[in-house]
């Protein structure tokens, strides 16, 4: 599942083409976890970064977790984002297998909401890092990928400064408009 065409960031810096550019891989344990994983999709979509998207499962298709992950590198993926509930074992799972980063996303789900999957993905053996961000938190692992890629590309890294830029402003608009009101 893919992409977007690249774009021009700031400054005229160009943004790496898509075919040069560095893929996304998000895999998550189950289709149940899609409502988390649209979150990151449309990040990257708004950055214009290629991804992939996969359902791999630590517990219930474990060769083919490894396979991907000890693949990634080669297939062109620059980092991985694993999305896990409950017992979520599948970001160290891919980690264990590959030295790219993989950012772990925990989603909640109905009887601890989130804290067994966050406490999973979180407390990794010294070695073995996991990025976790919050529980059900698609958007800030996919602005983190793309923070981790623009390491290596300028035209990202300007992006990137952009939406910080904009975001501020939208905020400060918000303070202006709350203050006049109340
Ligand atoms: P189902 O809805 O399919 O029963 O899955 C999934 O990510 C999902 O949140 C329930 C939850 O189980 C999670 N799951 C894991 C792993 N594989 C599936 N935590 C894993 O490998 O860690």
């Amino acid at each position: 599942m893919l992409l977007q065409k690249s774009t021009t960031g700031e400054q005229g810096q160009d943004t790496k083409q898509e075919e040069f550019m560095k893929k996304v891989g998000i895999v998550m344990g189950s289709d149940s976890d899609l409502p988390v994983v649209q979150k990151a999709i449309d990040t990257l979509k708004a950055f214009c970064v290629p991804y992939e998207v996969h359902i791999f499962s630590a517990h219930r298709t474990p060769l083919e977790a490894a396979e991907f992950a000890k693949n990634a590198k080669e297939n062109g993926f620059g980092v991985i984002i694993a999305v896990a509930g409950m017992a979520a074992h599948l970001a160290g799972a891919l980690a264990a297998q590959t030295v790219l980063p993989v950012i772990g996303i925990p989603c909640s789900s109905k009887v601890l909401d989130g804290m067994d999957a966050l406490l999973s993905t979180v407390q990794m053996p010294s070695g073995i890092p996991v990025a976790t961000v919050a529980i059900n938190g698609g958007a800030n692992a996919a602005i983190l990928a793309v923070q981790i890629l623009a390491v290596e590309d300028e035209g990202l890294y300007g992006k990137l400064a952009e939406k910080r830029a904009a975001d501020k402003e939208a905020v400060l608009l918000k303070n202006e408009k709350i203050a006049a009101e109340l």
